[in-house]
């Protein structure tokens, strides 16, 4: 069993977060240090540490975050213009929270992809 990180946590509320959708397979949330007028992270409710534990029976809740982004862009307002969605694989990606999550950013011109 994969441990607990503050995103379990969110999903159960049982500390807050600004969430914006929330079903059976996955929670969605705006992020706690915004790196863009959007910046909304979208979850599996099940723990998937990285993208290295990632299994086919994963497909359908992975498959929801993406459904879901492109919902919350259009909500967002940002869809036409263009967003970037992100997932960070452990050090070397950048990854913080060891509880899958995908990055959805928009709402201005976004700089080079890599750094
Ligand atoms: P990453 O570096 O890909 O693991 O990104 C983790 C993101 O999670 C980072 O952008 C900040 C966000 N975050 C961390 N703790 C919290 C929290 O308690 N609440 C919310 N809303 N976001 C959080």
């Amino acid at each position: 069993m994969a441990e607990e990180t503050i995103f379990s946590k969110i999903i159960r509320d049982e500390i807050p977060a600004q969430k914006l959708y929330q079903d059976e397979l996955v929670t969605a949330f705006r992020d706690i240090s915004p790196q863009a007028p959007s910046h909304i992270l979208i979850i599996p409710n099940i723990i998937i540490p990285t993208v290295n534990d990632v299994k086919a029976e994963h497909e359908q809740a992975l498959g929801r975050m993406m459904t879901v982004a492109a919902k919350l862009a259009k909500k967002e307002g940002i869809a036409q213009d263009g967003y970037r969605l992100i997932i960070n694989c452990n050090q070397h990606g950048g990854q913080e929270v060891y509880h899958i999550h995908m990055h959805l950013v928009g709402g201005k011109p976004l700089g080079p992809m890599l750094t």
